[in-house]
């Protein structure tokens, strides 16, 4: 075929390729190894010598012009196919705001808090507890010897070194007293451990809240105007307690302090297991021998002590009934903003 008629079938071709398969294909027929620009490379050798110089010159000439308009082709498929993915593609708009999901505090950190701010705006002073306590400081301390078969109740995780994961909040009384001396007073909220069977209102990590007061003439009347004034302050409205005999080697006398139920004013209600009370905390007097062990003469000051069961009442708040949700990752107990 002579150049000119490749060059005419080859510019009639390009016009019908409708994608780069079809360029492709168009590619190899021309300039590929045995395409018709290569063959017409090959016939040099049957021209004239005092043509080939020329005829060499016009073929590749039209080599190069073919992959040009090749090259050329192929960047328009390229760009028409931008073209089309970008009109398909959905606009962003970036100015709509995301519903995005932010995080809430853990219903026992909101109690937590609350709590906290009651007790210091009636003057308490807020420490921290240890997670890991002497065996000095979780028994001894608080009147429990080493064979007191009150240690059974409170069986916890021991480390190598003796110490232990401590099983109550009372175990920082020592170090508060040695702390401040008398008087005081001082709540100390804390994760205590316990070596538990889990049901559904125990777990074996969960909170306590102690407090203390220590000063002259101090008696349990002090103890009920203080918890009847946190309570009324965390559910809004006038809270009622009441005390029942309890033991506890801590405390002489020791009991079991009652909140009115605020769900249902004290009427009966499933919260209250229709009794129109809930048991809040067990409390008491602190021992002379707590006392005496903390640094404190027994005969010159008194003290009350309790300790709320602060994940049941972080329970009670929020209505959750089952203690296992709280070390969960169940969301939809966890994020709750408001106490009911
Ligand atoms: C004590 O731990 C005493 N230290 C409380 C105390 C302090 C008494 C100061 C007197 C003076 P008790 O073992 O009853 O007591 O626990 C107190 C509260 O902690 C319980 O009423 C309960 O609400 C909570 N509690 C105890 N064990 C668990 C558990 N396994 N899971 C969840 N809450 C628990």
């Amino acid at each position: 075929m002579k150049l000119e008629e490749i060059k005419k079938s080859y510019y009639k071709e390009l016009e019908g390729v409708a994608n780069d398969g079809e360029l492709n294909d168009l590619r190899i027929k021309y300039t590929g190894k045995s395409g018709l620009i290569t063959d017409a490379l090959k016939l040099i050798k049957d021209i004239e010598p005092s043509e080939r110089k020329a005829y060499g010159e016009s073929v590749n000439k039209l080599k190069v012009e073919i992959e040009d308009s090749l090259g050329a082709k192929h960047e328009e498929f390229v760009n028409k196919a931008i073209e089309a993915e970008v009109a398909g593609t959905k606009r962003v708009d970036l100015t709509v705001p995301l519903a995005m999901r932010t995080g809430s505090l853990h219903p026992i950190t909101i109690v937590q808090k609350r709590i906290i701010d009651i007790f210091a705006s009636m003057g308490f002073t807020v420490e921290d507890g240890n997670e890991v306590e002497t065996e000095y400081n979780n028994f001894e301390a608080v009147n429990v010897p080493k064979d007191h078969p009150a240690r059974d109740m409170q069986d916890t995780f021991w480390l190598d070194n003796g110490e232990v994961l401590k099983t109550q909040t009372s175990a920082g009384q020592n170090r508060i007293m040695r702390k401040y001396g008398a008087p005081l007073k001082a709540i100390f909220p804390g994760r205590c451990f316990r070596n538990e069977e889990l049901d559904a209102s125990h777990e074996n990590t969960f909170f306590q809240l102690e407090g203390m007061m220590i000063d002259k003439n101090i008696s349990i009347s002090n103890l009920i105007y203080f918890m009847k004034n946190m309570l009324s302050q965390v559910f809004g409205k006038e809270m009622n307690v009441r005390l029942r005999p309890g033991f506890f080697p801590f405390t002489e006398p020791s009991f079991e302090l009652d909140a009115s139920c605020p769900f249902c004013g004290g009427k009966g209600c499933k919260t209250c297991k229709q009794s129109g009370w809930i048991e809040l905390c067990p409390c008491g007097m602190i021992h002379p021998n707590v006392l005496r062990n903390g640094g404190i003469d027994p005969e010159e000051y008194q003290g009350f002590a309790f300790g709320l069961g602060f994940t049941r009442f972080a329970m009670m708040t929020f209505e959750i009934d089952d203690i296992r949700v709280l070390n969960s990752g169940k969301l939809k107990e966890l994020t709750q903003a408001e106490i009911k």
